[in-house]
């Protein structure tokens, strides 16, 4: 069984498996995706990589919005007003992703929302709602935010659309198709012609498709609320025992572990763009970035020596390093980030409070044979098995990762469990073949 499990994971990163499960149309039947510049479904991978539809000046854009049915209106969304984040937060927590059956929704924070889409450079433009004309309500939102993407050889300035969201009352109206074709012209008369994007369902054409797996940690709450079952030969109490994880990590009194801080953004902002050129396609980050995206979304408070016993206000994001002792240089890194569901109609517990495992680096993947000898995955090992220590102390319920990066090493041993979820990793306006490997992609929908 577990070499079964083993080959489904890299069944997954080499795309062999999701892409034509269950969710596939036939090629031909996507009236929207079928005129849009990705590769369409079936096609032969590319000779070479590179734009489907050459870039423009912004003067030959399109300079007019798409326009929408006429009781609604276009309006920019600004995260910065607390009372249109709030709208935000309103629309997304009641209908954004759910799962097959509709058990959880995700229900992003509003000091997530504002991480995730006010990173260095982001536009005021590409934060893109739909108002109902008559009474302003915010009944559908689009985002974008500016990355630089290595995909192999090549880098793009690119964006990133996340959080593309329609009323529940307004589905199937085409309403999307719309949203697209907008946030695509607002980034074209920026300059900006290719696009990353990660959804649950398949459409033309993914570039990669990962696996969600889950750590659970709080075993009780999670069979409670039927996330995961007790398994036929063995009872409660057993499950409980094997999943505990202990007290206080344990690369904290001698291997050099604590929560990372200004100081640490040049040492990690290198050690992450050398571990990244393992991998087919990863963001560029520079030092803002780094300190956007690993210590900006860490909340009120001051950091303290036990802080990785207790969340901070509104902490979204966790971030940790090694440091050696010694030479003071920062061997490695992990970040994980808060990204909590609803349970829906659950007469007891009302939120799953989930840690997703976001960036890491170790040095030791850059030493030679590494991989080959083992070192790699016990580092691994040792730095994701305190991060699920940290997490549990948080209070989170589960842990949740993707079949990427050097993930594989470690999900089985640190006893993650296969979760049913796919996530499809697209670019649009660009071809390359099919990617195995890869990195996270800000955050995951
Ligand atoms: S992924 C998260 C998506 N959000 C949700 O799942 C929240 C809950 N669901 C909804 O709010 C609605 O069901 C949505 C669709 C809004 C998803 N991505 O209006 P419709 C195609 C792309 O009648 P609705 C995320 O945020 C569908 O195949 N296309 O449908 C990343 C069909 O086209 P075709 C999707 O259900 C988003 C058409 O839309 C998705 O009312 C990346 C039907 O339209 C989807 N998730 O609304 C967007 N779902 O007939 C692409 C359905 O051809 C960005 N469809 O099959 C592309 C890059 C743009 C920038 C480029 C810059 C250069």
């Amino acid at each position: 069984r577990a070499a079964l499990e083993q080959m489904k994971i890299r069944d997954v990163i080499e795309g062999k498996s999701g892409i034509g499960g269950k969710n596939k149309k036939d090629v031909g039947t996507h009236k929207f995706w079928g005129t849009q510049p990705v590769p369409q479904l079936g096609e032969d991978a590319p000779e070479e990589d590179g734009w489907i539809e050459p870039s423009k000046p912004s003067s030959e854009v399109r300079q007019e919005p798409y326009p929408l049915p006429k009781e609604f209106v276009w309006s920019y969304v600004d995260l910065s007003d607390d009372a249109q984040l709030r709208e935000l937060w309103d629309l997304l927590s009641a209908n954004y992703v759910e799962d097959d059956v509709a058990s959880f929704r995700f229900l992003y924070s509003a000091e997530f929302l504002r991480w995730a889409l006010q990173p260095p450079g982001w536009i005021k433009e590409w934060h893109l709602g739909v108002r109902v004309a008559s009474n302003k309500k915010l009944v559908a939102f689009i985002s974008a935010i500016p990355i630089s993407v290595r995909v192999r050889a090549n880098l793009l300035h690119a964006s990133e659309v996340n959080f593309l969201c329609v009323h529940k009352k307004l589905r199937s109206k085409r309403l999307a198709p719309v949203l697209i074709k907008e946030v695509t012209r607002q980034c074209n008369l920026r300059g900006v012609f290719q696009a990353l994007y990660t959804v649950g369902v398949v459409l033309p054409t993914p570039v990669s498709t990962c696996r969600y797996n889950h750590r659970c940690l709080n075993i009780s709450k999670l069979v409670n609320i039927g996330f995961t079952h007790v398994p036929s030969n063995m009872t409660l109490a057993r499950m409980i025992l094997i999943h505990k994880v202990p007290d206080r990590p344990r690369l904290l009194d001698h291997g050099g572990l604590r929560e990372m801080e200004e100081k640490d953004i040049p040492q990690v902002a290198d050690l992450y763009s050398r571990y990244m050129k393992r991998f087919g396609m990863y963001l560029e980050f520079n030092q803002d970035e780094v300190r956007h995206h690993f210590l900006s979304g860490r909340g009120e408070g001051p950091g303290s020596k036990d802080s990785w016993k207790k969340p901070r206000q509104g902490q979204v994001v966790w971030s940790y390093v090694i440091e050696n002792p010694k030479t003071h240089k920062i061997t490695d890194f992990f970040t994980f980030y808060s990204l909590p569901s609803t349970i829906i109609g659950h007469p007891k517990h009302d939120v799953l409070n989930a840690a997703y495992l976001y960036y890491y680096a170790t040095e030791t993947a850059l030493e030679d044979g590494a991989e080959e000898d083992g070192r790699l995955k016990k580092r691994l090992e040792e730095l994701i098995g305190d991060a699920l220590i940290i997490a549990d102390q948080s209070k989170f319920d589960v842990f949740n990762g993707l079949s990427l990066m050097d993930n594989v090493q470690f999900l089985k041993d640190l006893k993650f469990g296969l979760g049913d979820g796919l996530l499809n990793y697209y670019l649009f306006n660009w071809r390359t073949a099919p990617l195995a490997g890869m990195a996270p992609v800000g955050d995951v929908p």
